[in-house]
């Protein structure tokens, strides 16, 4: 297959999503659309891990409680992979405050508070890089062939 299709991003449900038993909706949302599932895991995240995953946000004032909030409770991180997997997972995802995404994205559906928006999506081809590299090991990342890829992207 295109090495475009090839692009992965890096997505999470956080504690809010785990708690409220929208894991699998949320899963089956990037399953459905067509990603591929490259990685992924269930665990509890380490406030050192969550202030690398956010170093970007460390200087703004709701810093210290994104970082309290995402280690209240287990996420579930994971790897989608796909053509356009990081620009089309934050569509996915709707916009960061769920006033402002639409309806039929994950917060759009989901979620109210922005404090509170229940996934998290990778911004950028670069950042997925920096964060799929932080979360998972090379060895848990599984490249696989994916038999229904020739009907997904019409290459057959
Ligand atoms: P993103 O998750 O859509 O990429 P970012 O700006 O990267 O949005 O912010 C990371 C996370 O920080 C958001 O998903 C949200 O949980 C939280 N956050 C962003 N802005 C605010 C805010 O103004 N108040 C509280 N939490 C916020
Ligand atoms: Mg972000």
């Amino acid at each position: 297959m295109a090495d475009a299709y090839a692009e992965r991003t890096f997505i999470m449900v956080k504690p809010d999503g785990v708690q409220r038993g929208l894991v699998g909706k949320i899963i089956k949302r990037f399953e459905q659309k067509g990603f591929k599932l490259v990685a992924m895991k269930f665990m509890w995240a380490s406030e050192e891990l969550l202030s690398k995953h956010y170093s970007d946000l460390s200087s703004r004032p709701f810093f210290p409680g994104l970082v309290k909030y995402m280690a209240s409770g287990p996420v579930v991180p994971m790897v989608w992979e796909g053509l356009d997997a990081v620009k089309t997972g934050r569509f996915i995802l709707g916009a960061t405050n769920p006033k402002d995404s639409n309806p039929g994205t994950i917060r759009g559906d989901l979620c109210i508070q922005v404090g509170r928006n229940i996934i998290h999506g990778s911004d950028a081809v670069e950042s997925a890089n920096k964060e799929i590299n932080l979360w998972f090991t090379e060895k848990e990342l599984v490249s696989w062939p994916r038999t229904v890829d020739s009907w997904v992207y019409g290459e057959n």
